[in-house]
């Protein structure tokens, strides 16, 4: 007999690999199991040191994570860490998931690495919900970091970003010599830049560009005040994080360690400045509000029928109703249903 949801938790958390893989598969194939999961689960959670990677298609984030976990390990044999790749385009990038495996199944000679990939099913925000119980079913079981790949280039990965304690941006020589292509927003969430692919013609440039970016802000912000290192950020000792720019190659190696070491330098910063408790209460807050937001749409959807949204929605594209009138109407509504309920 297959064991139920509460079993495979239980037993997850006593160890056990096979019923943790399990587990996963059943959080990313469904909403409740997700539910079901974090419930059990959240009180355990909070030790992990939650990773975020992202950047434009191919520069090189997966070849990067896995170089990276390698060095990780080395720097540090008795932290466990796993890698979640959420990889929404899939179907469209079958060669390079193929190269990603061939290179990933390295790491799997490591038992003190898990991985994952995540792909597309359903909506982003599914993703990015399942991603996150993933990321606390991983925490809870007691893996120390998790590496979350992610490709840059929508919200859902600015929300999957969210869930980071540390975020790298990965970039690539080529889009250096034109700042615009740099997104809007980018840099604001980036603690660690990462110029990869240094390797290549063009990376001095590129390195030079986001520097100058970073100089030239609209950086301000709470998260950092712009100014730059271009080896690794040592402890700010004046409570900001310095944000780092690092060229590295994973082809040649190049930078690896000092990734590494930086990574560890923003977690010993967001420790020795209190950082990580604003931090695990903005993530809290991020969750909680995504979680409300979706549970008040499916409420609210149950409560008042599509033909009456819809009759309301007429009578605003008609010009009979504004919508902020509509917006009431259809508040209240939602709340005479529920107390009729
Ligand atoms: N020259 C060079 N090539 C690299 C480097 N890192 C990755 N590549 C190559 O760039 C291509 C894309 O690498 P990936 O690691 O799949 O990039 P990615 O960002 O994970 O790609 P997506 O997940 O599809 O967005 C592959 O052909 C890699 O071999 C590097 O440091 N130098
Ligand atoms: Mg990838």
């Amino acid at each position: 007999m297959n064991p139920t949801l509460p079993e495979l938790i239980t037993q997850a958390l006593a160890g056990s690999a096979r019923a943790l893989g399990r587990l996963i598969t059943h959080v990313e194939n469904s909403d409740t199991a997700a539910q079901t999961a974090v419930q059990a689960l959240h009180t355990h959670t909070g030790r992990a040191h939650i990773i975020g990677i992202t950047g434009p298609p191919g520069s090189g984030k997966s070849s990067l994570v896995t170089e990276l976990a390698k060095e990780l390990r080395r720097q540090e044999p008795t932290r466990s860490l796993a890698i979640i790749a959420v990889d929404p385009s899939s179907p469209f990038t079958g060669g390079a998931l193929l190269g990603d495996r061939v290179r990933m199944q390295e790491l799997t000679a490591d038992r003190g690495i898990f991985m994952r990939s995540m792909a597309s099913r359903g909506s982003l925000g599914g993703l990015a919900r399942a991603t996150a119980a993933v990321a606390k079913i991983l925490d809870a079981v007691g893996y120390e970091r998790i590496l979350i790949e992610t490709v840059g280039a929508g919200q859902s990965e600015v929300d999957i970003a969210q869930q980071a304690h540390t975020t790298l941006v990965i970039e690539a020589p080529g889009m250096g010599d034109d700042v615009q292509s740099i997104k809007a927003g980018i840099l604001e969430i980036a603690d660690i830049l990462v110029v990869n692919k240094s390797d290549k013609p063009g990376a001095q440039a590129t390195l030079k560009a986001l520097e100058n970016m970073l100089h030239l802000g609209p950086v301000g912000g709470t998260r950092h005040h712009g100014r730059i290192t271009t080896t690794a950020a040592p402890h700010a000792d004046e409570g900001v994080w310095q944000t780092a720019v690092l060229p590295t190659s994973a082809l040649d190696g190049t930078g690896i360690p000092e990734l590494a070491q930086a990574i560890a330098n923003h977690y010993a910063h967001l420790h020795a400045t209190g950082q990580w408790q604003a931090r695990e209460r903005q993530r809290c807050q991020h969750e909680l509000e995504q979680l409300l937001w979706q549970a008040f749409r499916a409420q609210f959807a149950q409560r008042v029928a599509a033909g009456v949204r819809d009759d309301i929605l007429s009578a605003v594209a008609a010009r009979e109703m504004d919508p902020y009138t509509a917006v009431e109407k259809l508040l209240r509504l939602s709340v005479s249903m529920s107390n009729e309920q």
